[in-house]
């Protein structure tokens, strides 16, 4: 552990803040912050947090490199970001090992989610030389109407546990090539590898004789992150949690005519039809549903399988369930880690206390391991119907099935939950995959066939509608997000004609 933390400079104390590599803030009042490794129950390191001194001065010099960076042309921009990718990649083991050690999901999944950075950047890098505008066919003679494209100023990134690098990689780097400069908050439960990745930004400023482009505030939500919503200097704050701390962030930043990008809370299901390649199914489930152990935003959390399958699907699903290797993620054989806190493991218990009273059945899984470390079994909940508490996102790897009839009732029932984030369908009939597909259908932000929940790539938008927030992030043109439309007309011609035919004292 010690050489991993020393490749990525993390020191047993670390300051909180930073805006470049000669800009480390050590907040004299700031409390410090312990970074526990969830697969033991140990402290990894600590943070000095920083207050609302050392969070001024972070604005203050990200508003500063603002004015400059705004004008650097974008694909300058976009080379900067170019070179984050290459030096990411250079780390991505250590990185990819730090994220499994701090939040505990596997090696794999770790690598992974580093390199979900790296594709971001090569994304930014084609991105800065396409942040494209429309033009338009003006009504009036020797008029031509456009509209370009602007950044917004320095914009806030508040991020979560579960993807410590690769959500606030969506954003950092889209939002920087439009011209952005970005302040970030992590999540407290994943302030290291934070730590890590802003020393591989500052190197890389550095190397392009810049600072404040990327800068970063480990605090808690009570100071930093009200801080950040009501600071009228971020005109965009991008959050990413639960539903509940997102309606705060969102109510508050529209308070101050702020703009909001929210990645909220996902009760992500699958359908399984009755003519269901169940192969595909078991394992695209046990992907979705297990992996990252059920806490990611697109986990699997419902089945809804038709009634001349679901038997057989269960039984393959618990056979499946008990294969699964828990324990130490940075083992190589090991499918599922722990969960990130011991306030997690209880609310996974608490949600199953309450399904089993609402007459669900536990198939198997269902306790916590007696074990150091926050370890839990995965868990499969037989349910008669989709009482409140699976309409309720349980943050954790439990699976409730449900059964159905017909494909009315199976979307009925899809759609009847209060988010709308990621969904899936498995089938080999066309016209239930565009009954799935079509207005009526899934009412998600992410609809796929014959794949899970989980596992996005970044060239597509992510985000998700109901109260997962309506954001889009990552791909495709969720880079309008990180701008502001300008519609310019200009007129080369030596009258002054009115739109809409109007004679004004001619
Ligand atoms: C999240 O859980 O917040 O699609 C993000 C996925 C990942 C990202 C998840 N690429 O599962």
């Amino acid at each position: 552990m010690k050489s991993l933390l020393k490749k990525l400079n993390i020191q047993d104390t670390n300051p909180g803040a930073s805006f470049g590599v000669d800009h480390w803030i050590e907040d004299k009042s700031g409390t410090e912050l312990v970074s526990y490794n969830p697969a033991t129950g140990e402290p990894i390191a600590k943070v000095i947090q920083a207050t609302k001194a050392s969070y001024d001065q972070v604005v203050a010099a990200s508003q500063q490199a603002f004015e400059s960076w705004r004008n650097l042309p974008a694909p300058k921009r976009g080379q900067v970001v170019r070179d984050l990718g290459e030096a990411v990649r250079e780390l991505k083991e250590p990185l990819g090992e730090l994220v499994s050690l701090e939040m505990g999901k596997i090696r794999a999944e770790g690598l992974g989610e580093v390199q979900e950075m790296i594709d971001i950047c090569e994304f930014a890098l084609g991105l800065s030389r396409q942040l494209y505008g429309l033009t338009m066919h003006s009504e009036r003679p020797n008029h031509r109407m456009y509209e370009q494209w602007h950044p917004l100023g320095p914009v806030g990134v508040i991020t979560a546990f579960n993807f410590p690098i690769a959500v606030w990689s969506w954003n950092s780097t889209l939002a920087s090539v439009c011209g952005d400069t970005v302040i970030w908050k992590p999540s407290e439960l994943a302030p290291l590898t934070a730590i890590a990745t802003q020393h591989i930004c500052n190197r890389v400023m550095a190397d392009h004789g810049l600072s404040a482009i990327f800068s970063l505030v480990i605090g808690t939500g009570q100071e930093v992150g009200e801080l950040m919503i009501n600071d009228p200097r971020l005109p965009l704050i991008s959050f990413t949690g639960s539903t509940k701390v997102g309606r705060h962030v969102n109510q508050t930043v529209a308070g101050r005519f702020g703009k909001t990008l929210l990645e909220l809370g996902g009760n992500n299901a699958i359908i399984v039809a009755e003519d269901a390649n169940l192969d595909l199914a078991v394992r695209g489930i046990l992907f979705g549903a297990v992996g990252t152990a059920g806490q990611r935003c697109t986990s699997t959390r419902r089945i809804i399988a038709h009634k001349s399958i679901v038997d057989e699907l269960t039984q393959r699903l618990v056979k499946a369930y008990g294969q699964v290797n828990i324990g130490d993620p940075l083992e190589a054989d090991t499918l599922m880690g722990p969960l990130v806190t011991s306030a997690a493991v209880e609310k996974m218990e608490a949600a199953l206390q309450r399904a089993r009273a609402d007459g669900g059945q536990v198939l198997t899984g269902g306790k916590r391991i007696d074990r150091p470390g926050n370890y839990v079994e995965p868990t499969i909940v037989r349910m008669p119907k989709q009482g409140d508490v699976v309409k309720e996102e349980t943050f954790a790897p439990v699976l409730y099935i449900l059964d159905y009839e017909d494909v009315d009732e199976a979307l009925r029932i899809h759609n009847d939950v209060p988010q709308g984030l990621s969904s899936a369908i498995f089938t080999d009939s066309m016209q239930t995959v565009e009954r799935f597909l079509s207005a009526g259908g899934s009412d998600c932000g992410i609809a796929n066939v014959n794949i899970g929940t989980s596992g996005a790539e970044i060239g597509g938008a992510f985000g998700g509608e109901k109260e997962t927030g309506g954001g889009r992030e990552s791909g495709s043109d969720s880079w309008r997000a990180y701008m502001r439309r300008q519609t310019n007309t200009i007129n080369w011609g030596k009258e002054l004609p009115l739109a809409q035919g109007i004679k004004f004292g001619d």
